[in-house]
């Protein structure tokens, strides 16, 4: 049977950058001018006093120091929290389909394709900008690619659940050479407003490219050995932003069309559910944790990957086995695994083995795992 190899990666990372620092002390003064502003209403008991954020807290609880966002001014003005995007026309490439564009380009050079041999186009991520036309048929429009494309989304399993559908397109023979996009503006959908969330997300768009061995171009390349997908309700982590907001008769706190979550729920039960799903998808492929040189896991919380590193290993990981990209991108959602993945493996071998994995709301993981084909 045919191979089927992960061909390139790219990464788009947004020029700016917003500190710990200069992000607490933005929300602070807003959180202060809050209260100003709601003095009467906290006196009588009728709403609480909103807490100022604290950097320590961020640094201990999550191990973001920064992150990378598409406009930094926006996020960070006290009376408006959020980026400015401005509104593009029509005839203009959206925002979410251009940074798609740098990404792919660059997943395509390192593949060594032209963009008119892409034949298909999954654009997964966990906020797509707009109902239709899918942005993904966009991108194939602004590549000038062939085939097929959709968007789909999974929050942040996004990339690993495109992944397996363009392994299992190009294994199939519907797509010859198939490209993933996760382009994440989490920016747009974060909740700058309250410390709890305020610090989590940032923004970057990754791309993958995936062919059979027969038609991939001589150079660096991963072989899929296996990609295992899984989901189980929850409402532990939930974004309510949707077209029938609009009709829904009721009160709905503002707060519920944003992203949210029950952060120390969602760590306590997707830690060993990843790490059960790990050792059972290397199990089917009479593979052990410890055969694995690398784990790109989802970047959302420093302790968190390290913990199920543990848990799969049987003692604490060294840096090099479990990589954290999270310190400079903060959560990039779905993307977060690719770029660990596109940044950390120059060091690995021919045969050298990796898991690609990400968890997220759903709740949602998939993991793919990777065998170096050639350097
Ligand atoms: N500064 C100071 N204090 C704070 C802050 C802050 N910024 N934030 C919270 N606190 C306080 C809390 O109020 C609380 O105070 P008290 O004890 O008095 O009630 C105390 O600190 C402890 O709060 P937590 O219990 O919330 O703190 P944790 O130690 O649990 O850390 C984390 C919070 C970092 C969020 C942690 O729980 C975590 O990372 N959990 C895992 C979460 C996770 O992996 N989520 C996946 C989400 S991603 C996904 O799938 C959806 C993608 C959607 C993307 C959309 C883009 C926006």
């Amino acid at each position: 049977m045919d191979r089927i190899l992960v061909t390139g990666t790219g990464l788009f990372t947004p020029a700016e950058t917003i500190t710990n620092a200069e992000l607490v002390a933005s929300l602070a003064e807003a959180v202060e001018r809050w209260n100003r502003e709601h003095a009467e209403e906290i006196a009588s008991g009728a709403i609480e006093e909103r807490d100022p954020p604290s950097e320590a807290f961020i640094v201990k609880a999550s191990g973001v120091k920064q992150r990378h966002v598409l406009d930094k001014g926006g996020v960070l003005d006290p009376k408006r929290l959020r980026p400015h995007l401005p509104l593009r026309r029509e005839d203009e490439l959206s925002i979410q389909a251009e940074i798609s564009v740098a990404a792919i380009q660059a997943a395509l050079e390192q593949a060594g394709r032209r963009a008119d041999e892409v034949d298909a186009l999954i654009l997964g991520c966990s906020n797509v900008q707009r109902a239709y036309p899918a942005v993904a048929i966009e991108v194939q429009n602004a590549l000038g690619a062939g085939g097929w494309a959709f968007d789909m989304n999974v929050a942040c399993s996004s990339a690993t659940f495109a992944l397996q559908a363009a392994v299992d397109a190009v294994r199939a023979g519907s797509a010859r050479c198939a490209v993933v996009v996760n382009p994440e503006i989490t920016s747009g959908h974060n909740n700058f407003e309250l410390r709890e969330f305020h610090f989590i997300f940032g923004d970057a768009c990754t791309a993958l490219v995936v062919e059979r061995e027969r038609d991939a171009a001589p150079g660096e390349a991963w072989e899929v050995l296996g990609t295992r997908l899984a989901t189980r309700f929850s409402n532990q982590i939930r974004n309510d932003a949707g077209f029938l907001n609009r009709c829904e008769d009721g009160e709905r706190d503002p707060h519920e069309l944003l992203f949210r979550q029950n952060g120390r729920q969602v760590f306590r039960d997707v830690c060993p559910m990843v790490a059960r799903h790990i050792r059972d998808q290397l199990e089917s492929l009479e593979l052990e944790p410890g055969d694995v040189r690398r784990f790109w896991l989802h970047q959302a919380n420093l302790a968190m990957n390290q913990l199920i590193a543990k848990t799969l290993l049987g003692r604490a990981p060294e840096p090099h086995e479990a990589p954290v990209i999270l310190d400079e991108y903060a959560n990039t959602s779905s993307a977060g695994s690719v770029i660990a993945f596109h940044l950390h493996r120059d060091d690995l071998r021919r045969g050298d083995l990796g898991v690609l994995c990400s968890f997220g709301a759903g709740y949602s993981v998939g993991s793919v795992v990777l065998r170096k084909h050639a350097d």
